[in-house]
Formats: C-alpha cells, structure tokens, sequence
C-alpha cells in the first residue's frame, strides 16, 4: 500500500505473510487484530454506549448490557475461532481452559489471553490493553490439554499486546524481533509505526511500581526503591495499568516492578497472559525481566492462573533489582 505522497506503507497483513514461512501460526495475529479493531471500536464509544459498569444491568433497549471486559474475551474468542488453527484457548476471564467448539476446526496452537488489562482504568478513560501468548500444543489430543498451557514462556511461539490509547497499537514479536502497528481509523488497518523496537540504551532514568504497597514490600524491595529515590536520578511514572506502563517502559527505557509483598505473596500479575508475553517482548526487544530471583521465561507455570512477582525493562535495571532482592529478605 502506498500513501498520496508514494510513502510505501506496511500493514501487519503484508509483515506477517512475510513472516508465515519461517514462523508456523503466526497468521493468528492477524485474527487477534481483528478483535482489536471491534473492542478498539466499543473502547472509544464506551462512554456513549453504556457499556461501563457491572454486569447485570440492562440498557435503555432493555437489553443485558456486558462490561467491556467481558465483551473484549468475546470478541477475542469468536475471532480465534474461525482461525481453525487452535485447539483452546485460556482467558483471564475464565476459570478453567475450553476447547474450540466442534462446530469449528482445531489445530495445533493454544493462546492464552488477558482480554482487557487494567480493568479499574476503563470506567475512567485510561488506557487499557490485550495481552496474548500463543505456543504450540505438546499433547496429542485433539481438543487440547492443561499441559499445552503448561509451558515455559521461552517456548512461546509469538506473544504481544494491543494498547488502546491516544491511537490503538499492536505490538507483537514472533521472535525476530518487536514490531508495532499503529491502528489507522481511516482505513482500518494497523500499519507499521514501530519497526525492530528496543529499549533505548541509555535508558530514561524512570522506575514504575505502585508505591503505597511500600510497606508490605520485603527488605530488599523496600531498599531498591530507596536507592532509586535517594541516588540514582530517577523519576516515577506508573499509570496502573500493566500494557501502559510496559509500552512506555519499551518506549522509553525504565524499570517496571510489581513485587511481592505481605498481602500478594507472589505479586499481583499472571504469568500466562500477562508477565510470559510481555517477557517475551522485553527480551526481543534486548531487555530482561525477572521475578526477583530468576528469569521470567524459564518459569514452567504449575496452574492457569498462577501470579509471579515481576520485574522488566532495560537489562541492567533488572539486574539491579536482582542484586537488591538477593540475600536482604
Ligand atoms: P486486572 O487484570 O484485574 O486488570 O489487574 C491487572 C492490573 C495491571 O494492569 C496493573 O499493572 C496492575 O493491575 C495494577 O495493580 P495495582 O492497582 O495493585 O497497582
Ligand atoms: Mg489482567
């Protein structure tokens, strides 16, 4: 595609064609953009839509209104049904895994989903997110098992985010590198605005993480956060909402950190659908992440749900944060 000025124009279709012959699945992004562009639609509307709010509330056509979230993970399913390239899928929103229903055919893939990150921002205009992490399936059973789930994030075959901001991006890595696609409402498509993106090296001196859990944090996080403050030039910055504050993070450089602490012993956020794919991209984009005490890829998840304390951004700002949490708690 080219523009009026003959700018050549790349839209995430043509990147992932070109990527289909040396990654198997990776024609799923396309899908999961779809749904992107349908919860982006309903994200810009919601307060005109009176889709804010709990569950159970019927709208002025008396008809049950959904909150976004739970029309996101609908979206997001109905889409990556017709791929007829996965077997089952996970969501935030559900308990137990599902399998793609028989009406539908099956494949080798399984994708793991967080369908709108950040949920206590969307009632308040603040950017909201997807998280997605796909791996091939390892048992033989056609409709999928828990272990398919049960892999460590470093054997994700692709993973990314969709932020829903001041414009809508995907941003993806089918391990060759990141790449981001700024959504174009005009024409609808998402076209490359983000090309092999990396942490900048120097970093921008900005550590994130909710301070007000200073108190329930053990020693060595309470002594990180100290030295960030007291010497290390640094500023804060954290919006509460994890795609936000990562996509900033990758923007700018930085560390992003939700510890572990008295009231969350592992930390608050998921490792399927939310620390496994954005570790993914952090160390594609020449970052790290980390729990505290070990790499965030190499984790092999015991549950569907299971939370880790996370740490990610710039390598040396990782490791930093390592050398603090060792041997002080
Ligand atoms: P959610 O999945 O219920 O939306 O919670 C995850 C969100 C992340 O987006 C964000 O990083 C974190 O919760 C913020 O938590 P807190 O409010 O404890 O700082
Ligand atoms: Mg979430």
């Amino acid at each position: 595609m080219k523009r009026a000025s003959g700018q050549t124009v790349v839209i995430l279709e043509e990147a992932l064609d070109l990527l289909a012959d040396q990654v198997s699945g990776v024609s799923l992004i396309s899908d999961i953009a779809l749904a992107a562009k349908v919860i982006s639609r309903e994200v810009n509307r919601a307060g005109l839509s009176e889709i804010l709010g709990e569950i159970g509330r019927e709208n002025s056509h008396g008809e049950q209104v959904q909150k976004l979230d739970v029309f996101a993970d609908e979206v997001i399913q109905r889409a990556l049904y017709r791929s007829g390239l996965i077997a089952c899928m996970a969501s935030e929103e559900n308990e137990t895994f599902w399998s793609v229903p028989d009406d539908f055919s099956r494949g080798e893939y399984v994708v793991a989903y967080d369908p709108l990150d950040g949920s206590s921002n969307i009632d308040v205009n603040v950017s909201i997110g997807t998280i997605f992490s796909i791996h091939s399936m390892i048992s033989s059973s056609e409709s999928g098992e828990l272990k398919d789930f049960l892999q460590a994030g470093k054997k994700q075959i692709a993973a990314g985010y969709v932020l829903y901001g001041s414009s809508t991006m995907l941003v993806y890595t089918a391990g060759k590198g990141v790449h981001g696609f700024t959504l174009d409402p005009s024409v609808g498509e998402f076209v490359l605005s983000h090309q092999d993106m990396s942490f900048p090296d120097p970093p921008r001196h900005v550590y994130s993480i909710n301070e007000a859990n200073y108190n329930t944090w053990k020693t060595g996080q309470q002594l990180l956060i100290d030295h960030l403050k007291d010497g290390g030039g640094f500023s804060s910055r954290y919006i509460g909402s994890f795609v936000a504050d990562f996509h900033r993070t990758l923007l700018q450089g930085g560390l992003f950190m939700y510890p572990e602490g008295k009231d969350a012993p592992n930390g608050k956020l998921r490792l399927l659908y939310e620390c496994s794919p954005i570790a993914m991209l952090a160390e594609q984009a020449g970052g790290r992440s980390s729990t505290g005490y070990g790499d965030v890829l190499e984790i092999v998840p015991d549950s569907l749900h299971q939370r880790v304390p996370l740490y990610v951004g710039n390598s040396e700002l990782v490791d930093l944060a390592e050398d603090f949490l060792r041997d002080r708690d």
